[in-house]
């Protein structure tokens, strides 16, 4: 049997875990086994009640649904369903973002000041919003509201989309798919895939770019940049990562999930020197803030705060025996968690009236009283201490460095200001081509081991990496996110990681911020004058789960980025759907999917790829 993980800190953990009789993430997956072989490949549909219906993989048994929908219409209705939410998921985060500049603007969440005014300004130039000899705050609630429509109907085709090279812009008006408002698309996505609407398995697919174009040009970068213009613009920073970062002398919060709306506020909840001498009146040395998945991500970038772990180490920071509070907003945290904690003493406080866990705490968060909500969800966990079995805690002693924090902006000032040099060391061969390594972690899989040989054999080859989400955490644990590891890669990348001082992996943020590798991509092909899809840029999700990861990786392909899925994805039941999205997207949007397991063959793929781009580039 494959091990869960490749790190030290998880294993311990798990067998921890087992000795305090706690069931994880894995226990529940065996306990799944056999897992449902029309799930795996896609072909059941419960859309009405007539079914639920299912097709026979073997051509033995039924091949439509009792309404009379194949194989293909299932699948794709299923694909699309799940880019739906993963694009409503990404896009309801960027809602929130926006929200919140909106009432910041108007004087309703004086918790919330903008930080970065002249990325607000120039947000609002590239908007058409007057800027010149006007206040902040009425240019912030331009933005919001300019920003805001675009989750509407009226405008025909989402603002930012103005970054992308004008050759893709002309293939998308061809192919009906540019985006146009991000509500209206997941709506008429979950419409066309109601019974007796769309059945077309081909023009599902395209509705399902067109949707996943909404997150990534839409929700995404309004997320992302509009938590710049709130919170900062990240820039390097240095930290340290892994379950080691818990303190065995102080309070630990950990943070988990998405926004930095509520992370943001609580690290600086818990600087209060009320609450810190609240603490120490309880015999703890400190309150240590950590994050968790992606909202540690959003800390990470910007405070540099410790990050505990990726998404399979959410139950794990618990099993410890050390967390007296994990906070918890939205997306990948998981319902099991209350009951985790049950064996341990830690408080699960979850925080959104979007997101209610049975058997945790709920202290309701929103802008209007955040700071002062804040300061009661640290006071509870600081009021826990004393309630910690010591004969329950062990933190494992792994920990790593990580150096974070890369924004466009901070990469174009690591370049001196322009994108240039990183061009020319592409056209010169010293950085072969640029890979996106995103997404999750999943229990089928041994934890972080596609992340790390697929990203190690990379760099390997002189390919610059660049990571979010779950992966950039894989990577941050491994020691991939310091500086010192660009002696792992080529020499060519070596060269130009060591002279900028910067690791060979850069960390861009969590999985709203994978706009920020939109961007990137976009300036170079308008540095080159070409088309994204001519490139040597590869994408991969080596370990993805979420619906949110079928959104972006669709929306990846639809922007021209060759994209590699490390799990399988349910579609293999209809030959058509998986043609399409392997094959025939590459005559439609110049790329496609790959499906490959193994680390090292993805690995294969995506040097083949690069080596195929630059050959079509004139390059050596
Ligand atoms: Fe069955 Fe068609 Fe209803 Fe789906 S929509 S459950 S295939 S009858
Ligand atoms: S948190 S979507 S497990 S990357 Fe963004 Fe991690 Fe995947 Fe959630």
């Amino acid at each position: 049997m494959a091990p869960k993980s490749v790190d030290k800190a998880s294993l311990s953990m798990i067998k921890k875990a087992a000795a305090d009789d706690v069931t994880t993430v894995w226990d529940r997956l065996a306990a799944q086994k056999p897992q449902c072989g029309f799930g795996k490949l896609g072909i059941c549909c419960r859309n009405c009640n007539m079914g639920p219906c299912r097709i026979d993989p073997f051509g033995n048994g039924p091949q439509e649904g009792v309404c009379g929908a194949t194989a293909d219409t299932i699948v794709a209705r299923n694909v699309l369903r799940a880019i739906a939410s993963g694009a409503a998921s990404h896009s309801d985060h960027g809602r929130g973002i926006a929200m919140t500049l909106y009432h910041a603007a108007k004087g309703e969440a004086k918790d919330y000041p903008i930080k970065d005014t002249s990325k607000l300004k120039a947000i609002a130039a590239e908007l058409g919003i007057a800027v010149d000899d006007r206040k902040t705050e009425d240019i912030a609630l331009e933005v919001a509201k300019q920003l805001l429509e675009e989750f509407g109907c009226l405008k025909g085709r989402l603002d930012f989309t103005n970054r992308v090279p004008a050759k893709r812009r002309e293939l998308w008006a061809k192919l009906g798919i540019t985006p146009r408002g991000i509500d209206q698309e997941v709506i008429e996505s979950m419409h066309r895939t109601h019974i007796g609407v769309d059945n077309d398995y081909a023009s599902l697919l395209l509705q399902g770019m067109r949707t996943a174009l909404s997150d990534g040009w839409g929700g995404s970068t309004i997320a992302t940049e509009l938590s710049d213009v709130l919170f900062g613009t990240p820039q390097p920073v240095k930290g340290q990562s892994n379950l080691g970062v818990l303190r065995e002398d102080q309070v630990n919060i950990v943070l988990h999930g998405h926004e930095p709306t509520l992370s943001d506020v609580i690290v600086a909840a818990a600087r209060d020197p009320e609450l810190v001498e609240l603490a120490k009146s309880k015999g703890a040395a400190g309150i240590n803030v950590c994050g968790m998945c992606c909202t540690g991500n959003e800390i990470l970038m910007r405070h540099g705060v410790p990050v505990a772990g990726n998404f399979l180490q959410q139950e794990l920071a618990i099993v410890t025996g050390a967390v007296e509070a994990m906070i918890v907003d939205i997306q990948c945290i998981m319902p099991a968690l209350p009951q985790v904690a049950k064996c341990y003493h830690t408080k699960i406080i979850s925080t959104s009236p979007k997101a209610k866990f049975p058997g945790a705490e709920h202290m309701e968060f929103n802008e209007h009283n955040a700071m002062e909500v804040a300061k009661d969800i640290v006071r509870a966990a600081v009021e826990n201490f004393p309630n910690r079995r010591p004969e329950k805690v062990n933190i494992p002693s792994e920990k790593m460095e990580y150096m974070a924090g890369f924004s466009a902006e901070a990469i174009l000032a690591a370049l001196g200001g322009s994108l240039d040099p990183l061009v020319d060391a592409i056209k010169a061969g010293s950085i072969k081509g640029i890979a996106a390594i995103v997404g999750c972690n999943n229990p089928k899989y041994t934890q972080d081991r596609s992340h790390l040989n697929y990203t190690r054999r990379l760099l390997k080859e002189d390919v610059l990496v660049v990571a979010t989400g779950c992966a950039a955490i894989a990577c941050g644990k491994d020691g991939l996110l310091r500086p010192e590891a660009a002696a792992e890669a080529g020499h060519g990348l070596r060269a130009v990681c060591e002279s900028l001082g910067i690791p060979p992996v850069l960390h861009m943020g969590s999985c709203v911020d994978i706009s920020r590798i939109l961007f990137v991509a976009s300036a170079i092909a308008n540095t080159l004058n070409v088309d994204i899809s001519d490139l040597p840029v590869v994408a991969a999700a080596p370990e993805w789960m979420s619906e949110k990861a079928v959104s972006i990786g669709v929306y990846a392909v639809a922007s021209g980025i060759f994209t590699i899925l490390g799990t399988v994805p349910p579609v293999l039941g209809s030959k058509k759907v998986t043609e399409l999205l392997t094959k025939g997207a590459e005559d439609m949007v110049g790329a496609a999917f790959a499906i490959e397991e193994d680390p090292e063959k993805a690995a294969d793929l995506a040097l083949k790829h690069i080596a195929k781009k630059r050959a079509a580039l004139g390059l050596s």
